[in-house]
């Protein structure tokens, strides 16, 4: 096998470490990887020996392919009870005369907008409204799946779920459970952050903590959804409390493999209050990609977001674990070209999502929000 050879080549010009060497022999024997072998990897781990062993699983998983799909993004409001330091989206309660708020007629325009339009997915997420209810919510999903009952419809993380169910006074299945019936599908995997309590701490105090996150997602896949996860990287934590996040992450899915995919999101420092952070540099990124894919091994799908990352970054992550790059986003995604994404308009039309998947040697696939291929 190539890849074997490149890794004894490798192994002879750098001199790899007892303890590489030995997680370099389980990634080839598809053997899991300890959450010390991760914290090795973060901390001695070259770059070219990490994208080899990530490039190795992601073609074993999935050959050349990189999926896309082709999705719209609906923000019901930028207004929220919480004070995420690293948030330059929200506007306190008390502003919220500077933020949006739209009617369930605001939205279902949008929704027409893409009338006759082959997207397959809306992405429904926004800020904590506490005038926008279960109710509400429930009503605005079933009047989308009334309209075109064919558009999956994802939406909600579960820091809104949250805020939303104890407002009702529902249990999280009771109110997972009437979304669900009200047309909801799916979760994304926004509002996890760091689950590390001390961090949590410092960066979003008073939102979901990390159990709750994980709790609010195994009991939507215990009903049947399927949901994402996330972790915000780059800013305050360490690699132990990215190791950590990922460790919470893998158990969850042995229990109940309800993830379809992990999405590294990378700090954006622009316009919050962790401005003074530095941003992590593109090896930092690559070498979180590339441990990401390594370590989760019972995650089909590795995705980069590229309106977060910006499109070269994301071209270059395909070598670096990432299969997917979402979708074909039009410019309703505020959330990072406000936090200082260099891509300040983050629309893609297919044509050109599937250009800058080929024009780096991947070939480039168009799926449903549950990886079923789509023909066209
Ligand atoms: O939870 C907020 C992140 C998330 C910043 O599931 C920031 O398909 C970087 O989760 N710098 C919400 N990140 C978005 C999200 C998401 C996005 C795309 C696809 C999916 C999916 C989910 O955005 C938040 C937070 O982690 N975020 N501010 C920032 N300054
Ligand atoms: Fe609100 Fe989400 Fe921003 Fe936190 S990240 S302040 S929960 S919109």
């Amino acid at each position: 096998m190539q890849v074997n050879n490149e890794l004894s080549i490798l192994t002879q010009q750098t001199q790899l470490s007892k303890n590489l060497q030995a997680i370099a022999n389980k990634v080839m024997a598809s053997e899991r990887i300890s959450t010390d072998d991760a914290l090795v990897l973060f901390e001695e781990g070259e770059i070219g020996f990490l994208g080899m062993l990530a490039n190795h699983i992601r073609e074993k998983k999935h050959g050349q392919k990189t999926y896309f799909n082709r999705n719209f993004h609906i923000e019901p409001t930028n207004v929220c009870v919480f004070s995420c330091a690293f948030c330059s989206y929200s506007k306190l309660y008390k502003h919220r005369e500077d933020g949006w708020e739209l009617s369930i007629d605001q939205m279902m325009d949008i929704v027409k907008k893409y009338d006759g339009i082959p997207v397959t997915e809306v992405h429904i997420v926004g800020g904590v409204h506490p005038k926008l209810d279960l109710d509400f919510f429930c009503d605005l999903l079933q009047q989308i799946k009334t309209h075109r009952p064919d558009l999956h419809r994802k939406g909600f993380t579960a820091v809104e779920l949250d805020y939303m169910f104890r407002k009702a006074k529902l249990t999280r299945q009771e109110g997972l459970q009437k979304l669900k019936d009200a047309g909801l599908q799916s979760l994304p995997g926004g509002g996890a952050e760091i689950f590390a309590p001390n961090i949590r701490k410092q960066i979003c105090d008073d939102k979901i903590d990390g159990d709750g996150w994980l709790d609010i997602h195994k009991t939507a896949h215990q009903l049947g959804m399927h949901t994402n996860a996330t972790m915000l990287y780059g800013h305050i934590e360490s690699y132990a409390d990215r190791v950590d996040h990922m460790y919470r992450l893998r158990m969850l899915q042995d229990e109940t493999q309800g993830f379809n995919c992990f999405i590294p999101l990378k700090f954006r420092n622009k316009d919050n209050d962790m401005s003074h952070i530095a941003e992590s540099s593109i090896i930092e990124d690559m070498k979180l990609y590339a441990v990401a894919r390594i370590f989760m091994d019972n995650f089909s799908h590795l995705k980069a977001y590229w309106p977060m990352l910006g499109r070269s970054s994301a071209q270059l992550m395909m070598s670096f674990g990432v299969d997917d790059l979402d979708g074909t986003i039009d410019d309703s995604t505020k959330i990072y070209s406000m936090a200082g994404s260099e891509e300040q308009n983050p629309s893609l039309t297919t044509e050109q999502l599937r250009e800058l998947i080929s024009s780096v040697g991947r070939i480039p696939v168009e799926r449903d929000t549950l990886y079923n291929e789509v023909e066209n």
